[in-house]
């Protein structure tokens, strides 16, 4: 009786806006940051009563990432750090979009019987709350409070305003018995980094490429934390521009990955004087990283090293290192087996699939969003996955891990300092190093560094891995996107019928053609990708399929 007044009461203070029709999406609720007060406190609902069933604590974010700076967004993290299980999101649609406190409760009552949650019979729950620096975060994490306050057991932390991959790590450290506050990151990344640094092999150091570095904050939260981090390092020279301070600039606003990868121009704050510098771009909560550098005085043009290419700088490495644990002539040889798979999804550039697949490696694809990715890297023993948007990181599995630290253990007494030896200790640094629970714009840029001091390469001749095919997107607003359904890692249309012949038809008179069209998961368009051997051929291809999607 006391839970129900409780939630009534609560939920009296948030009223639904009218006309509003909320949805979990890919990757959480998004709006006007204005629109979302009751969508957050009923997160704060769902939040808890997740924490309650899981007997773990959960997180809750609230971010809309590299959306414009008046939308907002909020999403939950499970216990282990990843994206809230997808079950729930049925229900976390109904929450959202009760119309009155009464219906509110009955969904609350209804689902927690279902699941078994027993609510208020002495079970505590608690919730990390983090936000980025969107000026409508501060009365969303309030919302998000008062919703946790009214379910009885559950306890909401305040960890202030953080990137969405440090509240993610926050909540899997906690939930692993480690230390798990921002200052335990700072000094496992900085740690990490360090090691692979001091593993640098010699005879690459003396020809030691550039340590300057210019980073893009996007104006939100991960430049300020990267100059935090900086503090704690050594080894780089790092400047972060656009990193968010007072007259900066406007949150994503012609910066960020997300425009640097779509839009493939300079982003502001960047011009002449960095031809030829290596420069990255987070996007607005630094869960996503690219490189790029800027091609000429006269021009706004860049070479964009994206997601993909990452990934293939990332493969290139781990594979390395696998195989030099496995060299016969080692001493204390032993088999040591590794399943190795690569994560991609549709939008991955072909000529990044074709040079993975040529290294010889296991290459897989599911539809967009990282809930679907991150789920596909967990079966290997490494997993590696990648968006192009920048959206990845690598996956160890603890098998994988203690079969690594034993190996350690035996060398570091046998045959301490072999290459055998710190191939094994790179490894398990980058597993220390990379963020465990979801991309980490951070932890992604400190791996990329290392890796490619350890090569000894330039940003260009990184990105002279492979040539990407000329590929354009268009977004096309129809009238109900959910019209259109797709399989096979959204390759191939379903429904409506005909439109994949269609599709086909067009695609087969281009070169290298490759297109796909899917419904966004985050906006209320189809989205058309096309990639073929020339720009114009590329644009042809999307422009005309896009006709056929109207
Ligand atoms: C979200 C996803 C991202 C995906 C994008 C696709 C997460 C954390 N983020 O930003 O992975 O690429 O949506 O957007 O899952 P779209 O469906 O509008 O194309
Ligand atoms: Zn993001």
């Amino acid at each position: 009786a006391k839970q129900r007044s409780l939630l009534l009461e609560s939920a009296s203070r948030f009223p639904l806006p009218s006309g509003a029709k909320f949805s979990y999406g890919t990757a959480g609720f998004r709006s006007q940051g204005s629109m979302l007060a009751s969508t957050v406190f009923r997160a704060g609902i769902l939040a808890a009563l997740r924490s309650l069933t899981t007997g773990s604590t959960v997180g809750l974010m609230i971010t809309a990432s590299h959306n414009p700076v008046a939308d907002n967004g909020v999403k939950i993290a499970d216990p282990d750090g990843g994206m809230m299980t997808q079950r729930w999101e049925p229900f976390a649609d109904a929450l959202a979009n009760a119309p009155y406190p009464e219906h509110l409760l009955q969904l609350v009552i209804q689902f927690s019987k279902e699941e078994n949650i027993t609510i208020g019979g002495g079970q505590s729950a608690q919730i990390l709350l983090g936000r980025d620096t969107r000026p409508s975060g501060e009365a969303l994490l309030e919302a998000a409070k008062q919703g946790i306050n009214a379910i009885i057991g559950a306890v909401a932390i305040d960890m202030g305003i953080l990137t969405t991959p440090q509240l993610h790590w926050m909540v899997r450290s906690r939930n692993k018995g480690m230390k798990a506050s921002e200052p335990d990151y700072f000094t496992q990344l900085s740690r990490s980094f360090k090691c692979l640094m001091d593993l640098v092999p010699k005879e690459k150091i003396k020809d030691r490429m550039d340590t300057k570095l210019v980073v893009d904050g996007a104006n939100g939260v991960g430049g300020g934390k990267l100059e935090e981090l900086k503090k704690m390092m050594t080894g780089l020279e790092i400047y972060v521009r656009n990193s968010g301070k007072k007259g900066e600039g406007i949150l994503n606003e012609r910066c960020g990955a997300d425009y640097v990868q779509k839009e493939k121009v300079v982003p502001c704050g960047f011009g002449p004087d960095d031809v030829g510098i290596r420069c990255a771009s987070f996007d607005g909560d630094a869960d996503r990283l690219v490189y790029f550098s800027v091609l000429s005085q006269s021009s706004d043009s860049i070479d964009l090293v994206d997601g993909d290419k990452i990934l293939a700088l990332f493969a290139v490495f781990i594979k390395e290192q696998l195989s030099i644990l496995n060299q016969k002539e080692n001493e204390l040889y032993k088999e040591f087996p590794a399943r190795l798979g690569i994560v991609q999804t549709a939008y991955a550039n072909g000529a990044s699939t074709d040079y993975l697949k040529q290294l010889g490696l296991e290459v897989v694809f599911t539809p967009t969003g990282v809930k679907y990715l991150h789920k596909k890297a967990l079966e290997y023993d490494i997993g590696i996955y990648f968006e192009a948007n920048g959206h990845g990181t690598i996956l160890f599995s603890e098998n994988f891990i203690s079969r690594l630290e034993a190996v350690n253990n035996e060398l570091a007494s046998g045959s301490a300092g072999s290459e055998h030896h710190k191939a094994a200790l790179r490894l398990l640094a980058v597993s220390q190093l990379i963020n465990q629970a979801v991309g980490d714009a951070l932890s992604g840029l400190l791996l990329v560094e290392a890796v490619l001091q350890y090569m000894g390469w330039s940003i260009q001749r990184w990105s002279e891995l492979y040539s990407d095919l000329p590929s354009r997107q268009l977004k096309v607003k129809v009238a109900d996107r959910s019209a259109v359904v797709t399989a096979n890692a959204e390759t191939q249309v379903v429904k409506p019928l005909g439109l994949q012949e269609v599709i086909d038809a067009e695609t087969a008179k281009y070169n290298r053609g490759r297109c796909f069209i899917r419904p966004s998961g985050t906006e209320d368009i189809i989205r058309v990708y096309a990639e073929a051997s020339t720009q114009e051929a590329a644009d042809g291809l999307a422009h005309s399929v896009a006709q056929h999607v109207d």
